[in-house]
C-alpha cells in the first residue's frame, strides 16, 4: 500500500539529531511532509507518493536551526563603541563614559514601532539566510512601560510577518535605567506591578527574562522579578554567572527556568542543579568573541552532569553584532570546545527545549518541517566552514523559503 505526502525530499544525508550525542544519521534518507509536519522519515521512497519530490543529491540535511537567545530588535548604532574599544578602551569603560546599554536605550525610547520593525526585519532575514526557522527575541533597551512594550509589539509584528516562529522575552530587567540610579528596587517594582501585568494583559511576553549580575540585578532582586513571573503564569529564563559567580546558575534551576545563559562562571554545583531542574544551559560565545573574553564557560561541567547545552547568536548591538547561527555553531566549537555534533543539538534540539518547543529540533514523525537543507554533505562541516553561507534551502512549517539559500 502507498500513503501520500504532499513533498518528498530524496538522496539526503539525513541528520535527525535525534540520537543523544550523535547526529542520528541516515545515508540516502528520504522525508516526507504533509500539512506542513514531518510524516515520515527514513531510507526509502517505495511506499510513499508525492506531489512534489526533490532531489538532495547527497546534501546535508538538518533540523532548521533555533536561535533562543538575541535581542535584535534595538536603535541607534554602536558603531563608535567598537571603534572605541579597539583602540583600547574596555566595555565597562566606555559603558561609564555613556556609552554601552544605555546608549542603546536612550536611542530606543526615541524610535518609533514602525522604524524598530524595519531596523528588525533585515537581521531576522540574516538569520534565515543562517538556517533559522525559529528566534527568540526579547527587550530590555527601553526599561520603561512605553518602550518595552513597544520592542515586544516589533517582535510579535516579526513573528506575524515573517516566516519565523519568533518567541518573546520581556527583559525589563536588563538594566537599571539613569532614572532609577539611585533607588534600583523601586525600577524592581516597577516591573512586577507594572510591566509584567501590562506585557500580559496584551499578551506580548512569552518568557520573563532577567540579567542576575553585580552591575545590573542582584539575586534578591532577580527573585522578585521571578515571583511576578510565577503569579503572571510566565516561565522565566535568566542571563546567569556571565561576568561572576553569583549562583545564577542555582537560582535558575530553583525557579524552573526554561534556560540559564551565558555560564561562563557557573559553579559546578550551580550546573548540577540545571541538570536536575530541566534546565538548559545556553552558549553564547558570539560575545565572549566579540568581547575577547578570557573566560570560558565550564564545558567539561557541564558534560560531566549532563545538562543540555545550547548555542545561541546573542545578536545584539554591544556584545555580539552576530548575524548567523552557523558562525555561532563554529565558535562554540572552536572557542568553547564543543564537538560538531554537540554543536547541531546545541543549534536545534536543545535550543528547541530552550524555548519549551517539543515540536520542533529535530526530524522526526510528527515534528514541525522546518528543515535546512546545506551545500555539504559532512554534518561536521557545519562548524567547520566559517564566515561562507552553505544554506541551500529552507522550509519552514513544510514551505520553502525562497528569499534564502543558494538553491537545491
Ligand atoms: N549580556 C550581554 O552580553 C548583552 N546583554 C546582556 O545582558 C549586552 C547588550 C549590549 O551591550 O547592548
Ligand atoms: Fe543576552
Amino acid at each position: 500500500m502507498t500513503a501520500k505526502v504532499d513533498t518528498l525530499i530524496v538522496g539526503a544525508q539525513v541528520a535527525t539529531v535525534g540520537v543523544a550525542d550523535d547526529y542520528g544519521l541516515l545515508n540516502e534518507g528520504v522525508v516526507g511532509i504533509t500539512d506542513g509536519n514531518i510524516a515520515y522519515v527514513g531510507p526509502s521512497s517505495d511506499q510513499l507518493e508525492a506531489e512534489v519530490t526533490i532531489d538532495a543529491a547527497g546534501k546535508l540535511l538538518t533540523p532548521a536551526l533555533v536561535d533562543c537567545h538575541t535581542h535584535l530588535v534595538f536603535g541607534g548604532r554602536r558603531i563608535v563603541d567598537f571603534e572605541k574599544r579597539l583602540q583600547g578602551s574596555t566595555y565597562a569603560e566606555i559603558a561609564q563614559s555613556g556609552g554601552g546599554i544605555r546608549s542603546t536605550v536612550a536611542a530606543t525610547r526615541q524610535t518609533s514601532e514602525d522604524e524598530l520593525y524595519e531596523l528588525a526585519v533585515p537581521r531576522v532575514q540574516w538569520l534565515m539566510a543562517s538556517g533559522v526557522a525559529t528566534v527568540e527575541i526579547k527587550s530590555g533597551y527601553g526599561l520603561d512601560l512605553d518602550t518595552e512594550l513597544r520592542m515586544l509589539r516589533v517582535a510579535r509584528r516579526l513573528g506575524a510577518d515573517l516566516p519565523v516562529t519568533v518567541v518573546t522575552s520581556l527583559l525589563a530587567a536588563h538594566a537599571v535605567p539613569d532614572e532609577y540610579s539611585t533607588d534600583v528596587d523601586a525600577y524592581v517594582d516597577l516591573i512586577c506591578s507594572e510591566l509584567i501585568p501590562a506585557a500580559v494583559a496584551e499578551n506580548l511576553a512569552d518568557s520573563v527574562d532577567a540579567f542576575c549580575e553585580t552591575i545590573a540585578f542582584s539575586p534578591a532582586q532577580v527573585r522578585r522579578v521571578f515571583d511576578a513571573a510565577a503569579a503572571a503564569g510566565l516561565p522565566v529564563r535568566l542571563h546567569a554567572d556571565q561576568l561572576s559567580d553569583l549562583g545564577g546558575a542555582a537560582l535558575a534551576a530553583e525557579y524552573g527556568s526554561l534556560s540559564a545563559d551565558h555560564l561562563e562562571h557557573a559553579s559546578t554545583q550551580g550546573l548540577a542543579h540545571l541538570a536536575a531542574a530541566g534546565t538548559v544551559a545556553v552558549l553564547i560565545p558570539g560575545a565572549s568573541t566579540f568581547l575577547d573574553e578570557t573566560k570560558r564557560p565550564p564545558i567539561a561541567a557541564m558534560r560531566e552532569v549532563a545538562v543540555p547545552m545550547a548555542v545561541a547568536t546573542d545578536l545584539n548591538p554591544g556584545s555580539a553584532p552576530l548575524g548567523s547561527m552557523q558562525l555561532a555553531m563554529a565558535l562554540a566549537c572552536t572557542r568553547f570546545g564543543l564537538t560538531p555534533a554537540e554543536a547541531l543539538h546545541g543549534a536545534s534540539r536543545h535550543a528547541a527545549t530552550a524555548l519549551g518547543m517539543s515540536d520542533r529540533g529535530e526530524i522526526a514523525r510528527g515534528m514541525r518541517a522546518d528543515l535546512a537543507l546545506w551545500d555539504v554533505a559532512d554534518p561536521a562541516a557545519l562548524a567547520y566552514w566559517f564566515g561562507a553561507s552553505l544554506l541551500s534551502q529552507l522550509w519552514i512549517g513544510g514551505e520553502i523559503i525562497d528569499s534564502v539559500g543558494s538553491g537545491v
